[in-house]
């Protein structure tokens, strides 16, 4: 049978064909070969299809970066059943919301998580979703790979159907579906087909300049797209490279790894390398096997981008992504300059972006505007969300971005703002009107609105403007209240700001801009009150 290498199940497939006893993952000190994650991966398949699942089906998976969540994905893709890939940090709120919005028939979690109980997460999830037949637990294995998984009562996946085949899916079928963090209102799910994906995962890795002998470190989480397929976890395995799993992306939980397993490149956002830089400063810990650090998912300062280098001793790589589709990377070649002043250029050359004025006019060259994209890898629609996709897509099929760019003379982009009413809390996507809804359900809460201010680590943080009805609540109270509704930690409100109005615009939509601005002047005074104070004798 020839291998078709346009699926992404045949990245696994093929890499086990032709070096099965190379390394493909190492996690928790454990390897395991390209050969044996493979007939792990058929074996699991078996068994999920021995329950039921079949091709078509969605299974949200919401596992930490581990030799799980790397079979898991492989067997779903293996079946046609579509992974819809939750964060780590997301709770009822958003896994029942992407339960409901998938039609899920299962959900997989990690068992024994020390922290937090997803048993009850589960339990709670599955109460308001009446499809979502399956809770599948992720525990770490001992010795075989096969008893990883198991129902949420602690009994055994059933052994294989005798009778399951495997359909073969083709190119044009969705993949996967990930999570939107750009969007208006609830987030959207973005379905990623076989032959995008590939695309977007090999082209990736050899712009990167990936090889066999590459080592990611999977700091990121894994379900995201940037560690997942930018080229991340996918890209290295499609070049037979090695994968470093690492449970979080501090230094505490890098360095070492990075020095024991000689880790060639990795992916990070600005505040975790504001981090690793600080930790290196000091550290002993030997990074000299690194050659390449990504970094992105929010706007890096030029500052410590020129840290980089001298610091860490490799070299930077920007990267202006989305899971929408469009990647923007700088350069190897690119002259020192560009890569610590800009965002990259795109991917592909089939990528076709516009930068645009509030009227959809293309504005002249090296002026600020939305950026529109339309390209091989990015989506013409959400998952079934027609009405969403009339406003977030042009007629002629080009996504609005909400990002605000300047296109340089190179062609590459610099980021510089954003029209989408989104808070990037240092890569994590916080959709303001979402948090609104659920405060305005506060007893006190007569109005809320949600803006961004600016923050020394994370860039931005998130601040919440609350018109009171009778006494005014504490932040406490409001984040213990949305933390009771089941949101996600890096949603919660980072500030208060209680007012009696909310200012306008003309057209009589709240004005945010006059609110961030103001909460920012309130910071200013602040931190000079405290300089200030601090100076005085
Ligand atoms: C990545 O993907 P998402 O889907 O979590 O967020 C996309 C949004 C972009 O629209 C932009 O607003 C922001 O995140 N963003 C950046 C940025 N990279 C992403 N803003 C400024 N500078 C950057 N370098 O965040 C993502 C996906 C794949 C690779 C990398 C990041």
């Amino acid at each position: 049978m020839k291998l078709r290498v346009d699926t992404l199940d045949a990245i696994l497939r093929s890499q086990a064909r032709c070096r099965p006893d190379r390394t493909a993952l190492i996690s928790s000190g454990r390897r395991i070969g390209y050969g044996e994650l493979d007939a792990a991966v058929e074996r699991l398949a078996g068994r999920l299809a021995g329950l039921g699942l079949a091709a078509g089906d969605r299974v949200v998976v919401q596992l930490p970066n581990s030799i799980e969540f790397i079979l898991l994905i492989f067997a779903l893709f293996r079946l046609g059943v579509i992974p819809v890939l939750a964060l780590p940090g997301h709770r009822r709120n958003e896994i029942d919301h992407l339960c409901k919005m998938a039609e899920a028939v299962g959900y997989a979690i990690p068992r024994g998580q020390p922290g937090f109980d997803f048993l009850s997460l589960a339990e709670a999830v599955r109460a308001g979703n009446q499809g979502l037949r399956h809770v599948l637990t992720a525990g770490h294995p001992d010795g075989s790979l096969d008893d990883v998984f198991r129902l949420h009562d602690g009994t055994d996946l059933p052994s294989r159907r005798p009778d399951s085949q495997f359909p073969v899916p083709a190119p044009a079928d969705l993949a996967l579906l990930l999570l939107s963090g750009g969007t208006t209102g609830a987030p959207k799910l973005i379905p990623r087909t076989h032959r995008d994906y590939v695309y977007n995962v090999r082209e990736s890795a050899a712009l990167c300049g990936l090889d066999e002998n590459s080592r990611y470190l999977a700091a990121l989480p894994a379900a995201h797209n940037f560690a997942l397929g930018c080229p991340g976890v996918l890209g290295t395995l499609a070049v037979g490279g090695t994968v470093v799993l690492a449970p979080g992306a501090a230094p505490d939980q890098t360095f070492e790894l990075i020095a024991r397993e000689r880790v060639t490149v990795s992916a990070l956002t600005p505040p975790l390398l504001t981090l690793w830089l600080a930790e290196a400063s000091w550290s002993d810990a030997d990074l000299s096997s690194l050659r390449l650090l990504q970094v992105g998912g929010a706007r890096l300062g030029r500052a410590e981008a020129a840290r980089v280098g001298p610091e860490l001793g490799c070299r930077l790589q920007q990267v202006f992504g989305m899971a929408e589709g469009l990647l923007c990377f700088t350069r190897p070649d690119d002259p020192p300059e560009t890569v610590l002043s800009t965002q990259g250029r795109p991917l592909s050359a089939a990528d076709e972006l516009r930068v645009v004025d509030g009227d959809e006019r293309e504005v002249a060259p090296g002026e600020i505007g939305e950026l529109l994209v339309r390209g091989p890898y990015t989506i013409r629609g959400y998952y079934r969300a027609p009405d969403y996709d009339a406003t977030a897509f042009t007629t002629d099929g080009y996504y609005r971005t909400g990002d605000l760019v300047r296109r340089t003379a190179t062609g590459h982009l610099v980021v510089e703002g954003r029209v989408k009413d989104v808070i990037n809390r240092g890569g994590e996507k916080v959709p303001a009107a979402e948090v609104e809804d659920h405060l305005s359900a506060h007893p006190q809460v007569a109005q809320a609105a949600v803006v961004g201010m600016p923050d020394g680590l994370l860039g931005e943080r998130s601040c919440a403007y609350v018109v009171p009805q009778g006494s005014a609540p504490t932040l406490g109270e409001l984040a213990a209240f949305l933390r009771g509704r089941g949101l996600a930690a890096y949603k919660l409100p980072d500030r208060l700001e209680i007012a009696d109005a909310f200012p306008r615009t003309g057209a009589g939509k709240v004005d945010k801009r006059e609110l961030a601005a103001g909460v920012a002047a309130r910071l200013r005074a602040e931190g000079l009150a405290k300089a200030v104070r601090e100076n005085t004798p």
